[in-house]
């Protein structure tokens, strides 16, 4: 499991509860680790609470993180869609675990999320120096063919594990249906070893239970959905965090611990 509790485009003025500073962040990634948590993705925000890609804060984050949890700290190197290449190239400085890495350009609402090729290629090979282990996010079908591409072109990840993660229901991206969720799983590469699926908005739960019936992992977090239901707003991420391992144990399946998720994902040692 999971937990991407920030993200970049909700305002801290509109959703007071969202963790923006690194207290606020650190506290949750320590709930929702107890809640059942393998994984946090993490965008962080500056002073004012705007998306950032500073690397000395996202230093200091990866820092913290590993200092009060056991989670697997990934990074997010899709930034806000306003975050130029170079500085999202950057976020590998920053030396966590495991970074996001998106598999192609997607209209992503009023606004692109731009993912050119030779961007893609460029940050998988330094996640190969870096020993970093990439998720590939996967807004598309589209994305999931590009990912053939790069694979035959340049060979398995760090660890040599592939992980991806369906993100559903983005405003110009795949729908958030158990459909699209089946059709993209089945057009997966052979060397995929795991996946996990995140639904935007009102699809959380249809794609969290697709995919607990198609054998993925679950992404939740308030980056993915505000509300537990309609107007019901959600106070913590380590709510969307329990309600997926409730739904977990009702399909039979237990949440990984941090440690079984880093050897899913063959993330690099500790130093
Ligand atoms: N904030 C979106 C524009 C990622 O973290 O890699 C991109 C995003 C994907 O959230
Ligand atoms: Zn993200």
């Amino acid at each position: 499991m999971t937990v991407a509790p920030t993200g970049a485009e909700s305002s801290k003025a509109d959703v007071p509860q969202l963790p923006t500073t690194l207290d606020e962040l650190v506290e949750t990634a320590q709930r929702c680790e107890t809640a059942g948590a393998a994984m946090i993705h993490v965008h962080i925000r500056d002073d004012d609470h705007r998306p950032t890609l500073d690397v000395t804060r996202l230093t200091d984050t990866v820092a913290a993180l590993r200092e009060n949890t056991t989670l697997v700290v990934q990074l997010s190197s899709g930034g806000s869609v306003h975050d130029p290449l170079e500085k999202r190239l950057q976020v590998l400085d920053a030396a966590p675990d495991s970074c996001s890495l998106t598999m192609g350009t997607v209209n992503f609402g009023d606004d692109v999320f731009s993912n050119p090729w030779g961007f893609i290629t460029e940050l998988y090979q330094l996640s190969q120096e870096r020993e970093v282990v990439p998720e590939f996010e996967l807004f598309d079908l589209g994305h999931v063919h590009a990912l053939h591409r790069l694979l035959a072109s340049y060979g398995l990840p760090y660890g040599g594990r592939v992980h991806c993660d369906l993100v559903m229901n983005v405003p110009g991206g795949m729908p958030g249906t158990a459909d699209a969720l089946v059709a993209a799983v089945n057009a997966l590469p052979d060397e995929v070893t795991s996946w996990s699926a995140t639904g935007i908005g009102r699809s959380t739960l249809t794609v969290a239970l697709a995919a607990l019936a198609k054998g993925g992992h679950l992404r939740v977090g308030m980056e993915d959905v505000l509300t537990l239901a309609r107007g019901v707003p959600v106070e913590h991420n380590d709510q969307l965090v329990s309600r997926a391992v409730e739904l977990g144990r009702l399909a039979q399946r237990e949440p990984m611990t941090p440690t079984e998720a880093r050897d899913l994902l063959q993330t690099r040692p500790a130093a």
